[in-house]
């Protein structure tokens, strides 16, 4: 049977493009999501995130009828499931435990419109264990239906972990081009989500079982994590021995076998600050170097805000006529990576947030992809206001507009080493 109406559970930053491409393929696509505006928004031929290339997408495809938004499932062929896996709110001595209540609710929601002959597919990255718990939780709300871990290939539904690997930025191509890891929950449950997936999909889609997809997303996005807390703790350690890290990897990495990345102000997003931790809360005792490259790369944004709090010292010393309130402070940019407009677990906007808190001089923010701020009393300005008033310059995500900036002055806390 091949996939008529394809429902995806979900409409953010994976499941908004994921629901478009299908049709764009001219298949039915019914988005479901729980925020009303963002169902009204995309029932306009609009859309609520920023990602090139996605509204003429959204608008296109709402338009020819191929896509629409609810807040309630309707029956379907296939059900993707692409909701937010956060951790729950921790207090500071424990490890950060995976919060998976939006897909039980996602599944609870889909459970009473399943039919024989469905595909059930888990998108959201989620702990090792979350397909075969949706499963367990399906077989509870639907006694009338058989699930795989029952029938095995058999099953009247199948179920499949297939993890979204596309970059924020990037992911209209991305969700076209990149290699798809499929874990069914049997050879049945891989081979039907591999025919979904090729409605859209050039790159390979690679079977395995479920559990071991799930942990290749992790592993995926814990090994970047690795390596940038390496890169991190080499910035800290060159700044105490006087060596531009910069320099220093760029010679290293003329190494055939060396590939070391850049340091920053920290880790942020929703993925790679967040999924380690779905590894290390699963086995603490074992997962040491995954929960060690967590806590480099948090303590960074302390550790530039101990540079900024030196530099102010050091230019009070060397003009002894100002005090700490005329000192002007200004930080480039917030958002957790260069050219986008995410703010989310961003280190940039946590670090300039503590300046404008613990400062009692005026703290700016330059930031080109967002027009209005969350709650914060930093002030948005131009660069060029910026630059003509500016006492310590603090550099933060290298977008675009700011690697074009000559700055001459002395007191420059560059924590991409673009200036
Ligand atoms: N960062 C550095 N130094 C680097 C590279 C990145 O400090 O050399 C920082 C960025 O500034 C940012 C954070 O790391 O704060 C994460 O950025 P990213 O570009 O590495 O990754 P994300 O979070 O945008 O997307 C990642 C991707 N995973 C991998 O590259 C392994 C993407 O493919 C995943 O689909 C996505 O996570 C996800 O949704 O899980």
């Amino acid at each position: 049977m091949s996939f008529e109406t394809i429902s995806v559970i979900g409409l953010g930053y994976i499941g908004l493009p994921t629901a478009a491409m299908f049709a764009s393929r001219k298949k039915q696509v019914i988005g479901v999501d729980v925020n009303q505006d963002a169902v009204d928004t995309i029932n306009r031929g609009e859309i609520h995130i920023v990602e090139p290339d996605l509204d003429m997408l959204v608008s296109a495809t709402v338009q020819r009828g191929f896509l629409k938004a609810v807040t309630t499932p309707e029956p379907s062929d296939a059900f993707l499931i692409a909701v937010p896996t956060p951790f729950k709110p921790i207090d500071d001595a424990k490890i950060p435990e995976p919060d998976i209540s939006y897909i039980h609710n996602a599944v609870e929601a889909i459970a009473p419109v399943l039919k024989k002959g469905d595909l059930v597919i888990l998108e959201s990255t989620s702990p090792v264990g979350t397909t075969e718990k949706i499963a367990q939780w399906l077989a509870k709300y639907r006694q009338d239906l058989t699930f795989p871990q029952q029938v095995g290939e058999g099953a009247d539904i199948n179920i499949a972990h297939c993890p979204e690997r596309v970059l924020p930025g990037k992911v209209v191509t991305e969700l076209v081009h990149n290699d798809r890891v499929i874990g069914g929950m049997t050879r049945r449950c891989s081979e039907r989500s591999v025919e979904l997936y090729k409605t859209f999909v050039m790159g390979d889609c690679v079977i395995t079982n479920a559990r071991t997809a799930e942990m290749a997303k992790l592993t995926e996005n814990s090994s970047r994590d690795v390596q940038i807390a390496f890169a991190n703790e080499l910035s800290m350690i060159c700044d105490e021995l006087d060596i531009d890290v910069w320099e220093l990897i760029s010679l290293a990495n003329r190494h055939p076998r060396v590939n070391i990345l850049q340091p920053g102000p920290g880790v942020g997003g929703h993925c790679i600050a967040v999924d380690p931790w779905f590894i290390v809360s699963k086995t603490p005792d074992i997962a040491k170097i995954i929960h060690t490259a967590r806590k480099v790369n948090d303590h960074k944004p302390e550790w530039v805000i101990e540079k900024v709090n030196a530099a102010i010292g050091s230019y009070l010393q060397k003009h002894p006529e100002k005090t700490a309130a005329e000192v002007t402070i200004a930080c480039y940019g917030l958002t957790f990576k260069p050219d986008i407009d995410d703010l989310r677990e961003s280190p940039a906007l946590d670090i300039a947030n503590t300046i404008a808190r613990e400062h009692c001089g005026e703290v700016l923010a330059i930031e080109p992809n967002i027009k209005v701020l969350p709650d914060t009393t930093l002030r948005l300005v131009t660069i060029d206001e910026s630059l003509s008033k500016t006492d310590i310059h603090v550099m933060l995500v290298d977008h675009s507009q700011f690697k074009k900036i000559k700055l001459n002055d002395e007191f420059v806390i560059d924590t991409k080493g673009i200036w």
